[in-house]
């Protein structure tokens, strides 16, 4: 019927093509959302360690991260409650950089991300090599607040926002996959918003 064509065009047409199915753009709002007690942890203390599979454990202190080179993300944040954000920027620095350092073993296939106050969420290896995954201190160009995850929080753009652990203390690096805090409470255990991957089951 011509007419529902010419409806469902129109709305085609003003849906942004960058917004994955099921997402809205949430435009100048970054809703602030984590399950623990936001933690203080000042950068003198603050560390980040790649362990588990890999030839050398190796830790970074807030001087030492800084020390690497640097690593921009600019683009879209999505949270699997719905919310998207777009022409974001992130600084700090790969995960691939961080991952040479430590030289994972070819028996890695998975990582658990893990956070000062012990939140985790796990990862296909895959999904935090090859410019997809960083680990960034400033946001739009200014230091990541403590309740956006500062000192410093994990980025993997590409899947839900609950990947991106916040106040993150490192990567373990494993042979298996395990379920991480939200993934154990019915998140799903990959969570790409283009697949829609929301619950278990998905
Ligand atoms: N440590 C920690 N990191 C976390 C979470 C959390 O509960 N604890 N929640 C995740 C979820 S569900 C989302 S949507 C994002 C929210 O990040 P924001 O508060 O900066 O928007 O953080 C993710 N990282
Ligand atoms: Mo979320």
């Amino acid at each position: 019927m011509a007419t529902t064509r010419g409806f469902l065009g129109r709305s085609r047409a003003q849906r942004d093509p960058r917004l994955p199915p099921g997402q809205y753009d949430a435009r100048d709002d970054w809703p602030v959302l984590h399950a623990e007690a936001t933690p203080r942890i000042g950068t003198e203390r603050w560390t980040f360690t790649v362990e588990g599979l890999v030839e050398n454990e190796v830790s970074w202190t807030w001087d030492e991260i800084h020390a690497l080179p640097p690593s921009r993300y600019a683009g879209a944040i999505h949270c699997v409650t719905t919310w998207s954000k777009f022409d974001m920027t992130f600084d700090g620095v790969s995960v691939d950089t961080l991952l040479a350092a430590a030289g994972p073993l070819p028996t890695a296939t998975h990582v658990m991300a893990v956070s000062h106050t012990g939140y985790t969420t796990n990862l296909p290896l895959e999904d935090v090599t090859d410019g997809k995954a960083w680990v960034v201190w400033d946001a739009d160009g200014a230091p990541l607040t403590t309740e956006h995850g500062g000192p410093a929080r994990l980025l993997v753009p590409h899947l839900y926002f609950w990947k991106s652990a916040k106040w993150v203390s490192g990567l373990r690096l494993m042979d298996h996959d395990e379920q991480g805090f939200w993934e154990r409470n019915g998140y799903h255990d990959r969570g790409d918003p283009w697949q829609e991957q929301r619950y278990q089951g998905d």
